[in-house]
């Protein structure tokens, strides 16, 4: 008895991922190092002792990675590290970078 198999044709389709965004800290001379620590437990969601390394390493090179996000959430990121540290009279500043994946 001949037996019919249908086979689908294998669909190949293929997804962008999204562009990821590496949001830096940058060093001043005013801010104090345990709002910066606090900053980075509390918006980049680092341990007490990662956020220490970053924030040191940013007081010795100048600028540091806080983390890697989608566009808007980078951006959310930026505005809401700005907005505390104004509100707290530091001049803490951040920069975004398009991360070549
Ligand atoms: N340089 C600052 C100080 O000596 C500390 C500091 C670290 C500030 C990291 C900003 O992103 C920063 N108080």
């Amino acid at each position: 008895m001949e037996e019919k198999i249908f086979l689908e044709e294998q669909e190949e389709i293929s997804i962008d991922a999204p562009d990821r965004y590496r949001v830096y800290l940058l060093n001043d001379d005013y801010t104090t190092m345990d709002f910066v620590v606090h900053v980075l437990m509390t918006i980049f969601d680092k341990s007490k002792v990662e956020a220490t390394q970053i924030m040191l390493y940013v007081h010795r090179h100048g600028k540091g990675l806080a983390g890697i996000y989608p566009k808007e959430i980078a951006e959310t990121k930026v505005a809401q590290v700005e907005s505390l540290a104004r509100a707290n009279g530091f001049p803490l500043k951040c920069t975004i970078e398009r991360d070549d994946q």
